[in-house]
Formats: structure tokens, sequence, C-alpha cells
């Protein structure tokens, strides 16, 4: 029991939380995050509740998040559209009643990412950017290419670094500087992997 809440009651109170368009990806993420998680052998159960309420913060203003400035990283501060990351995991404690760690961590880290992540987290990282009912066919087959080649969850994450940081770039948004730290550490480990 991660909660007491049933994922019928979880999922009522998220749409209440979302736009339509977020609770779709939350409800793609927590399949794929499903799916992931029997592939690579890990916890079903955890994976769909962290893949279903890892946007649980994505839709709240800009000057609620500022409440929240205390829990991010010197790193997440120039930018906003990491906030939520950090406050989801607040929030799905709080409101849902989730007392898990990992799923907790999964949900904190589910956007900046870090260095040496567990599996479980690496799993709902991966899920949030390969579900099939929002991601564009194009970046998703991407990440998915790389994972049935490798069937290694750090080559996945690194080809999701490697096409943020260019979309970031492109974009002209700031990068945090965790970002490039985590990016260079995966660079390295999938190298040795190779
Ligand atoms: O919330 P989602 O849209 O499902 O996906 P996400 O939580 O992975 O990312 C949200 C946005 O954050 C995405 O457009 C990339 C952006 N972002 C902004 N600055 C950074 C960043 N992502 C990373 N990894 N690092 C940054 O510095
Ligand atoms: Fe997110
Ligand atoms: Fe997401």
């Amino acid at each position: 029991m991660y909660t007491k809440y049933s994922i019928e009651e979880i999922e009522e109170k998220l749409k209440l939380r979302l736009n339509e368009e977020r609770y779709i990806h939350s409800i793609g993420t927590m399949e794929m995050a499903k799916e992931l998680s029997e592939r690579f052998n890990n916890n079903t159960e955890k994976a769909i509740l962290a893949g279903l309420l890892h946007d649980c913060a994505k839709c709240m203003s800009k000057e609620e998040c500022e409440k929240y400035q205390e829990y991010f990283e010197e790193s997440e501060k120039l930018s906003y559209k990491t906030w939520h990351a950090p406050i989801g995991a607040i929030i799905a404690k709080q409101d849902w009643g989730i007392k898990d760690d990992e799923i907790l961590s999964a949900i904190r880290w589910h956007t900046i990412g870090r260095k040496n992540m567990t599996d479980f987290e690496k799993i709902i990282f991966l899920a949030d950017k390969m579900e099939k009912r929002t991601r564009e066919a194009e970046y998703r087959e991407k990440i998915e290419k790389t994972l049935n080649k490798t069937e290694n969850l750090d080559a996945a994450m690194l080809k999701c670094f490697k096409l943020t940081i260019k979309s970031l770039l492109k974009r002209k948004l700031p990068i945090c500087y965790q970002t490039i730290d985590v990016y260079n550490d995966l660079l390295k480990k999938v190298k040795s992997v190779k």
C-alpha cells in the first residue's frame, strides 16, 4: 500500500487539477510506466502511481509556484518550466498521501534528472518522454529506437538529454547546469557500457 486511495480516486482528483491535455499526458505516462516497469522487471504498482502523478503540479501559476522556492535546486531557479517537479513531489505526498520515497523522488527528478538515478527513477523519466498519447511521434520514436537497440536505460536517458539540450538551445531557454552535469555523466556511463 503506497497510498490509501485507489487509482480511480487518484484520477478523479487529478482531473480537477490539470487541463485536459495534461491529464491525457498523465494517463499516457502511467501506461508507458507500466510497460517499462514490466519490461525492466521493476515495481509496476509503484510505476503506475508515479507515472500518473508525475505532473500533478504542472498547471499551477508562477505566483503559486514561487511559494515553494526553498525546495528548488539553485540551478532550477532560473527555469520556471522545471518547478513543477519538486512541487509535484510535495503535493503528491500532501494531497494524494503517497508515502513511498522512491515514488516521490521519481516525481522530484523527472524533469532535470540527477546523477546516479535508480532504475525506477529512470523508468518514470523515460515513460514521461515516451508516452504515446500526446508526445510527438518523431520525438518519442527516437528514444524508443535507442531503447530497443540497446535495452539500456542509460542509453535512452542520454538520448533524451541530447534532445532536451538541443531543444532548449533552439528555443533560447536557460539550461540548468545540473542538466549538463547529468548529460556528461551519462555520456561517460554509456560509453563504458558499449
Ligand atoms: O512536464 P513535461 O512537459 O511532461 O516534461 P518535463 O517535465 O520533462 O519538462 C518540462 C520542460 O522543462 C521541457 O520543455 C524541458 C524544460 N526545461 C527547461 N529547462 C530545463 C528543462 N529540462 C531540463 N532537463 N533541463 C533544463 O534546464
Ligand atoms: Fe513534467
Ligand atoms: Fe510529463
